[in-house]
């Protein structure tokens, strides 16, 4: 894949009662130049996605949001939204992505994932990261009723919010997992959000970029033309 101009959102964190971050979707998706050759969503664009089952009224509204868009989108999964959405996609007329993927913005390669796999010293996460990637338990999780799926999403969250709390290092993205990334893609852009630390890093042979999670008052888009990098 190669492009001139691109933007990338994540973790929107949208969810049916988000209204405000809803209507900040809905309004940059209706004011995305025609400059633009595609649009990325490098994964938590909704709060929770219990699969294809739970698709109504709203979550059509936000496929059709994408789907009216002038250009292609492509969809990296995140923590909150791996589970398989194809139903989904179809109406949004939007393509999914692997969790690592790189593509050319004019001779740089970029190189996006969500940011999650970044943070290894957070060991607990990552062993349970492992387990609910597995096709066979994504498949035997597909065959629930959605009642219960909403049951086990609440019993999730709830037993989270109880955990004693977690030092912010775990959180934070390691360096040499980054440095593991680079290597293995050979990118000069590396995109990424999850761990909310917007900003535009420069180091020696290549430019990290975090993406910003959505508040309700204030959200932001990356741009990446031949130029230049900027959010806004
Ligand atoms: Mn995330």
């Amino acid at each position: 894949m190669k492009f001139n101009k691109i933007m990338c959102i994540s973790d929107l964190h949208l969810s049916e009662e988000a209204t405000v971050l809803n209507e900040n979707f809905l309004a940059l998706m209706g004011r995305i130049p025609e400059s633009y050759e595609a649009l990325f969503i490098l994964g938590d664009l909704f709060d929770w996605w219990p699969g294809d089952d739970a698709i109504n009224a709203y979550y059509k509204t936000i496929a059709s949001a994408l789907r009216a868009l002038h250009c292609p989108v492509f969809f990296l999964p995140g923590n909150r939204d791996y589970l398989p959405n194809k139903k989904w996609l179809k109406l949004a007329n939007t393509s999914r992505l692997p969790d690592t993927h790189s593509i050319l913005v004019a001779n740089k390669k970029v190189t996006f994932l969500h940011g999650d796999e970044l943070c290894t010293e957070d060991v607990g996460y990552q062993k349970l990261r492992k387990i609910t990637r597995k096709y066979w338990l994504q498949w035997l999780y597909q065959k629930i009723p959605l009642s219960l799926k909403n049951k086990i999403a609440k019993q999730f969250n709830r037993s989270s919010l109880k955990k004693k709390p977690v030092s912010n290092r775990v959180y934070a993205p390691v360096e040499s997992a980054i440095n593991q990334i680079v290597k293995q893609e050979q990118c000069d852009i590396l995109v990424h959000g999850h761990i909310h630390q917007v900003g535009i890093y420069p180091k020696n042979s290549y430019t990290r970029v975090v993406l910003p999670d959505w508040r309700p008052n204030h959200y932001q888009s990356l741009t990446i033309t031949k130029e230049r990098i900027v959010l806004n």
